[in-house]
């Protein structure tokens, strides 16, 4: 089984933590669907990573549907737990990490905020700064003073709201999430000390 995406995006390190916080043994190929001789288009049409590709059957993404695959084939305690309530929550937990992480991606893509003539005041610029404080302040209420975001266990929404965080931290250090919100800077640290976090920090650009 092997895993194609590039080392810095935030979607290919969910894909990445979820296989590993599953026991699954899995080659990590680094390959960017925009590079000539790219696999990805061959097994996504949409030209997008993470491509898990099984060593037999068809290729699985997006990130969404390889954590579904992955508790299903992997070992270890549920990502997504069954019962339906809890299942609800720890989707929609999901579903949050990956908006913060798509709101950031848009504001920082291309390194676009740091260009001279970015205006943070600008509407663009300020809608997604709003889906991220938003999207924060609710994490952080999700959250409260536990360890997790869904009940007392870690789950899919856990490794979502992890991918974010360190996506801040990588793209956007200038923004000062552990000062605004504390609740999220203790919990950050308890996910990010997790063994299937720290091996898949990207190295620096
Ligand atoms: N919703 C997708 C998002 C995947 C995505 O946007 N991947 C980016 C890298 S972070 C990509 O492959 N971009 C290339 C492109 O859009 O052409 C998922 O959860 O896997």
């Amino acid at each position: 089984m092997k895993l194609l995406g590039s080392p810095r995006s935030p979607y290919v390190r969910k894909a990445r933590i979820t296989l590993l916080e599953k026991n699954i043994a899995c080659d990590f190929v680094v390959d960017r669907p925009s590079a000539p001789g790219s696999q990805v288009p061959g097994h996504n049409p949409l030209a997008k990573v993470p491509v898990l590709v099984p060593d037999t059957g068809r290729a699985v993404y997006d990130s969404v549907v390889i954590v579904e695959y992955a508790d299903h084939v992997g070992s270890g305690p549920r990502l997504i737990p069954e019962a339906f309530e809890a299942r609800i929550d720890a989707l929609r937990m999901e579903a949050l990490g990956d908006g913060i992480t798509d709101a950031i991606v848009s504001l920082t893509h291309d390194d676009r905020y740091k260009q001279p003539d970015c205006d943070p005041n600008a509407a663009w610029y300020q809608k997604q700064l709003l889906k991220i404080e938003r999207g924060l302040a609710a994490l952080q209420n999700e959250v409260g003073d536990r360890d997790f975001c869904c009940g007392d266990a870690f789950s899919v929404g856990d490794i979502s709201a992890g991918m974010a965080l360190g996506y801040l931290d990588q793209e956007y250090p200038s923004y000062v999430w552990r000062d605004k919100f504390p609740g999220l800077k203790r919990y950050a640290a308890k996910l990010f000390a997790r063994p299937s976090f720290q091996k898949t920090v990207p190295a620096a650009a």
